[in-house]
């Protein structure tokens, strides 16, 4: 069988960290300040997601995992100022300052849509898959992920002759970048060359032209632009479009907040573009058969689409199956205009074949939903057999280790236990052994 053929994309879901938790942290993002205080569960989140991982597995879909990251981030409280031991510098910043203990916490590396932007070995002008890890500058709780999802990266996909994991851009506002979640790749078939849809929020190093003015833009320009060419795409492949400042405004923080593509579907909102017609009309040029799936305001208002997270959706083409289904979340059934639009769009002679959906509740409740907890990597069957281990592999151990692991509640005073480091360190250190991964945690690079 040629490369085309047998080349697949893989989802990489963020396996949920000890520590989630709500302390509404991201000002831009509704669900996560609307929910700041609420009593998490760490458990269940964590099982929920392995449930998704399981049923895309069980479709014929490669599906991988990415560890949750080290948290509290203690070499964070050090840099701030913070001394003694572990258990004390976390005392001392709860009683100083809870929400910098929280940001210390956070979960965030979950939504791996944010970990890194991908580039598949078919489009790079190298013949190698390229990661660019997003510097996530615009908060500081996901301003910390970017030096262990380098070293996760390299630690998973190993062989350097065929991956290549950049350093992410450098961290300053002009370069904010956030990874996958503004970024679609486009084809007409997943096994044949692409082109890359960047979307940015804001351009960085001039000041002159249209930004939101209510919520921050996350991703410039000028930082798609370099991943673009970090990533070897040849100038033809790699389009670049800007979000409209408004919808950034009513809660769309990132791109996949309003649209998701795959293959040569596009699905979005009619307000997600600045200049739509001229996205439309360069995509239908170079991807063969593009068929874009245009949702009128009049059918789902941005607010329905935020508070649903209908376009937040993954769109994943099981082996066998003509055309692609849509991994929802439980929330677009149980709002009327979201629901109605799926009834009458999505099925038999539609492009978008079925809707499935899934219950992701605790992500869901900070802003992430199906399409944020997952990285999409498309790779040959060569590349898929230099990665390991996937999903089937270590489903059942993960599930027992979280059920051993974790806590069914959380608070945000529960942060201020020191003990939950300790819970957490012993909790990454089997994980550590349980994927293969080797010592990637500052924790066990000290020791
Ligand atoms: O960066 N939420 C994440 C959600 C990321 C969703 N990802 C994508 N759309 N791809 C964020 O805003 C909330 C954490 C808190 O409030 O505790 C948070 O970080």
């Amino acid at each position: 069988m040629s490369p085309a053929m047998t080349t697949l994309e893989a989802n990489f879901d963020g396996l949920v960290g000890p520590t989630h938790n709500y302390a509404g942290l991201s000002y831009g993002n509704v669900a996560s300040t609307s929910h700041a205080g609420a009593v998490a569960s760490p458990a269940r989140a964590a099982l929920q997601g392995l449930s998704k991982m399981k049923a895309l597995a069980a479709l014929g879909l490669p599906q991988g995992v990415l560890p949750p990251q080290e948290r509290p981030d203690v070499r964070l409280l050090h840099r701030l100022g913070f001394r003694g031991s572990d258990a004390e510098m976390i005392e001392a910043a709860a009683k100083a300052d809870p929400t910098l203990l929280a940001v210390a916490s956070s979960a965030s590396a979950m939504w791996t849509a944010n970990a890194a932007t991908v580039a598949p070995s078919l489009d790079a002008e190298d013949g190698r898959v390229h990661f660019t890890p997003a510097n996530l500058i615009e908060k500081v709780h996901r301003a910390i992920e970017p030096e262990t999802t380098a070293r996760v990266l390299s630690a998973i996909f190993a062989d350097r002759e065929r991956f290549v994991v950049h350093a992410p851009l450098p961290a300053a506002s002009s370069f904010g970048d956030e990874g996958a979640a503004n970024h679609t790749r486009l084809t007409p078939e997943v096994g044949e060359p692409g082109v890359h849809l960047f979307v940015y929020g804001r351009e960085g190093l001039r000041g002159d032209r249209p930004a939101p003015r209510r919520y921050p833009a996350r991703q410039t320009l000028e930082a798609s632009r370099a991943v673009a060419r970090l990533h070897r795409l040849p100038e033809a492949r790699a389009v670049f479009a800007q979000q409209t400042p408004a919808v950034i405004d009513q809660g769309v923080f990132h791109n996949d907040v309003i649209a998701v593509g795959h293959e040569r579907v596009l699905f979005f909102h009619e307000e997600a573009f600045v200049d739509e017609a001229a996205l439309l009309e360069t995509l239908g040029e170079r991807v063969e058969g593009f068929t874009p799936v245009r949702v009128p305001a009049a059918e789902v208002s941005v607010q329905d689409a935020v508070r649903s997270y209908l376009f937040n959706s993954q769109l994943v083409r099981p082996p066998g199956w003509e055309r692609p289904l849509l991994v929802a979340p439980e929330e677009c059934r149980e709002n009327d205009a979201v629901r109605a639009w799926i009834e009458a769009n999505v099925g038999e002679g539609q492009p978008i074949g079925e809707a499935r959906f899934f219950d992701l509740r605790e992500s869901m409740q900070n802003g992430g939903g199906p399409a944020c907890l997952r990285l999409r990597v498309v790779l040959t069957a060569e590349e898929r057999a230099a990665v390991s281990p996937w999903i089937d592999d270590v489903h059942d151990a993960l599930v027992a280790w979280v059920k051993r692991h974790y806590r069914d509640r959380l608070s945000a005073d529960d942060l201020a236990d020191p003990q939950l480091l300790d819970e957490s360190r012993t909790a990454l250190d089997a994980l550590t052994q349980l994927l293969g991964l080797g010592s990637v945690y500052p924790f066990q690079q000290n020791r």
